[in-house]
């Protein structure tokens, strides 16, 4: 796309002016092809100088997370490579799922903000404008369903790495889904799969980061909280973006070709559930044990008072 590839010049020089003729030479288009594109890429937030004479500059780039502006932070081979970026969308997870069966493995969709963000079991999710990042990745893996369920765990170790290594803040995961930073939710997790009994068709795993989140509805003040909070900076969403494509692929390579035993200790290790006393919902009834252990295949081992083990393979467990 033309528009992308003068928005790269102009990146490429920043603090330099390239003048229109220039850029009509390197890409071979007309001047008012150019100007065209310098209005629209204006239009979508960049603050671009146009001096007579000497041409173009870069002065600035805006606050959003599409796939000019996540790129050059991109290591990701596949994860991500196909990048749908969306201003504003219902739910990332629901459009990943209409796209998934002819969409390619390792498509992400982003948007600044979502209307209906879901949680699991039709729980809203908060997708403030700008403010989070509201992603969700089609896989494609030759996996059975009961391995596939073992990936939010795996998403969940590159969220926990990935904002160690942008936000510079530690966190950790209340099992299985949410990660947490001083006992509020930051981020949450919400793995959906389609196939047949043994058989994966696409998986989409969506996730939902508080990036610069200021505000939470009051049904949330006390259980939410964003990086910007807990930091007391407003955090670039573009690094951190792409940090969680470059880790996710990391680690679902690892998985995909060791199994889920090679990400389990570290699981454990950012695990704020083990050896907690947890309550955990088992047939509507309110059971409370201990959390030991996270076994081989992502389940959480809780002992009950009674001294009786259990697996608890999903589900609602509060610590
Ligand atoms: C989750 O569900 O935590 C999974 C959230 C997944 C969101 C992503 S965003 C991209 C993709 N597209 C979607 O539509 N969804 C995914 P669950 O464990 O059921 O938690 C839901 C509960 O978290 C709600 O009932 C609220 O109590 C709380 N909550 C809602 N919005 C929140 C927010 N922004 N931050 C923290 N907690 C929130």
């Amino acid at each position: 796309m033309l528009k992308n590839d003068i928005l790269s010049i102009l990146k490429a020089n920043k603090g330099k002016h390239i003048s229109g003729q220039e850029l009509c030479e390197m890409l071979n288009v007309s001047r008012t092809a150019v100007w065209k594109c310098i209005n629209e890429l204006k239009s979508d937030g960049y603050i671009i100088e146009s001096k007579h004479k000497s041409g173009y500059l870069l002065m600035e780039e805006p606050d959003i997370i599409d796939y000019m502006e996540i790129s050059p932070y991109l290591k990701a081979e596949f994860i991500g490579r196909n990048y749908l970026h969306f201003e504003s969308i219902s739910s990332t997870n629901d459009y990943a799922k209409e796209i998934a069966p002819s969409a390619t493995d390792g498509t992400a969709i982003v948007a600044e903000e979502q209307t209906s963000g879901r949680g699991r079991m039709g729980r809203h999710w908060v997708s403030n404008k700008g403010q989070g990042i509201w992603l969700s990745m089609i896989l494609k893996p030759n996996l059975s369903p009961n391995e596939a369920v073992k990936l939010t765990q795996v998403a969940a170790v590159a969220v926990v790495d990935s904002i160690k290594e942008i936000a510079d803040i530690r966190s950790g995961i209340k099992w299985p889904n949410d990660i947490v930073i001083n006992s509020k939710k930051v981020c949450g997790i919400l793995t959906e799969m389609n196939g047949e009994i043994d058989r994966v068709n696409f998986i989409v795993i969506g996730i939902g980061i508080n990036v610069n989140v200021q505000n939470f509805p009051e049904d949330l003040c006390g259980k939410a909280t964003s990086l910007s909070i807990e930091t007391g900076k407003i955090l670039d969403r573009k690094p951190l973006t792409a940090s969680i494509l470059n880790n996710f692929e990391k680690y679902y390579r690892i998985f995909l070709i060791n199994g889920f035993s090679s990400i389990r200790n570290l699981c454990k290790e950012y695990s704020l559930t083990l050896n907690k006393d947890v309550k955990v919902i088992i047939n509507n009834n309110e059971c409370i044990g201990r959390a030991v252990d996270i076994d081989d295949d992502g389940n959480l081992i809780v002992v009950f008072k009674n001294g009786e083990k259990k697996t608890i393979a999903s589900g609602d467990v509060s610590v």
